[in-house]
């Protein structure tokens, strides 16, 4: 790879001036500040395709397409000109009192257009985290508004990453995160993962994906099903490593959910717009979802914008019983957002993104990552689409790890950050997921 390239790269003596007003001023989400602010932090100045440059000239693969968001790659003009002109014709205005304006409604259509045909509403949201929120409030008035208030508990599964706001940390499994703050807030449960490669070998994977559906069942008996509101997943967990359910999980899932009288929730934040060769996860599982909360790839990440997709069955009630749904932010449907979004989606469409990851580069990438398979350190190696993950051991037919779980992963992803690759360790298991664009080339 050429280190050397960038005619944007700042001088070396920059990348200190930087990291020392980073240091200084700078809380970094997600990260240990004393620990970082004795390493300093890397600056990145520009990109462009799947490549980063930062502050010491350095191009970088991004493996992780910025945080699992920048489908489309880095340097799309068009997304950027779409956010200029709007923000020239209408910068800002709320959707709150009885207003709206062409790019809000006009994606409200595209993305109802592409969801799962029993989807055709969204409630605007600047986040996946917001998203989740918006979920757990609509589900619970939902509900209330058919008489049943006390159908309030949502269901989750643990290791599961549904976002950082008190909302979507309590939805999300994540025990170190419930450890801060007091969470998870009330009539949150969550039930066992999918994830057979580190919980479940001692059973085939129809098996345990078996078990881990009827998590569910047992969880709803349990607590009662006219206590259950909703049961909430991501088609494959992300941030909790790369989980890809046993063939077993989805429709008995999907068995459950119809014999119980409880909402499906598909948290599509990193399967949507494109990861898994589809529009959604959802049509890769052929679920219907009854609501779909989205963000990240809608605008693949060139600006915030997240959203809920509401399917007809909740839209109905949510519109015949009148009354107001008091929930909202001040940027929902933000104008800019909105256009950018529009396209981002007009850049996955007219240049056939989406097939292109279904048919050629996704195959092409999990045939060049099974190559893995054969490497001693290497248990196990798993991915759809443009997502892909490495289990790293040292026993293969035990599964056994080395020393303390973590430990191994991040001394890999150091040495990939190090030969200029970002890629991501959760626990011992490594991951991609880079932007969708990826040509042959890049794979190899
Ligand atoms: N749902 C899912 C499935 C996600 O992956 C969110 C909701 C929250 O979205 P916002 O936009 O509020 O961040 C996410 C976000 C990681 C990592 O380290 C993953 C996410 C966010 C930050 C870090 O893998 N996913």
């Amino acid at each position: 790879m050429d280190n050397t390239h960038s005619s944007q790269a700042m001088p070396a003596h920059d990348t200190e001036y930087w990291q020392a007003l980073d240091r200084s001023h700078h809380l970094h989400p997600f990260s240990d500040p004393k620990a970082l602010n004795a390493e300093g932090s890397r600056v990145i100045t520009h990109a462009e395709g799947i490549y980063l440059w930062d502050s010491n000239g350095n191009q970088i693969l991004d493996g992780m397409a910025g945080l699992w968001c920048v489908n489309v790659g880095y340097g799309q003009h068009t997304l950027a000109e779409a956010a200029y002109h709007q923000l020239q014709t209408l910068p800002f205005y709320n959707c709150f009192f009885k207003t709206s304006h062409p790019p809000v409604i006009e994606l409200a259509r595209r993305l109802a257009e592409l969801a799962p045909a029993n989807i055709n509403h969204v409630f605007f949201t600047n986040s996946g985290s917001e998203a989740n929120d918006t979920v757990i409030r609509m589900v619970r008035r939902y509900w209330d508004l058919q008489g049943q208030a006390d159908k309030t508990v949502i269901i989750s599964r643990h290791n599961a990453y549904h976002g950082s706001t008190m909302g979507g940390a309590s939805l999300g499994g994540m025990a170190f995160m419930h450890r801060q703050g007091g969470l998870p807030i009330p009539d949150i449960e969550h039930i066992q993962q999918p994830y057979w490669y580190g919980e479940g070998a001692s059973l085939s994977p129809e098996e345990f994906g078996l078990q881990a559906a009827r998590a569910l069942e047992a969880k709803i008996q349990a607590l009662g099903e006219h206590r259950v509101a909703a049961f909430i997943a991501e088609p494959i967990q992300g941030a909790g490593g790369v989980i890809i359910p046993p063939e077993s999980y989805w429709p008995e899932i999907k068995r459950i959910c119809a014999r119980y009288d409880i909402l499906l929730v598909v948290d599509e934040v990193i399967c949507g717009f494109g990861r898994l060769g589809h529009w959604f996860g959802s049509q890769y599982y052929q679920l219907e979802p009854d609501l779909m909360p989205f963000a990240k790839g809608v605008t693949s990440g060139y600006l915030p914008l997240g959203g809920v997709l509401v399917s007809d069955k909740v839209a109905q009630v949510l519109t015949e019983h009148g009354g107001e749904f008091a929930h909202g932010f001040t940027y929902s449907g933000h104008p800019a957002a909105c256009a950018v979004a529009l396209a981002n989606l007009d850049l996955l469409q007219g240049q056939g993104i989406i097939e292109q990851v279904a048919n050629e580069t996704g195959p092409y990438l999990q045939q060049r990552w099974q190559s893995f398979a054969d490497h001693p350190l290497i248990g196990e190696v798993r991915g759809v689409g443009i997502l892909a993950a490495l289990e790293l051991v040292k026993d293969k037919p035990t599964h056994a790890r080395f020393g303390k779980l973590g430990d191994t992963g991040t001394l890999c992803r150091d040495i990939c950050f190090k030969n200029n690759l970002v890629m991501r360790a959760v626990g011992d298991t490594m991951i991609i997921s880079p932007p969708l664009v990826i040509t042959r080339d890049e794979i190899d």
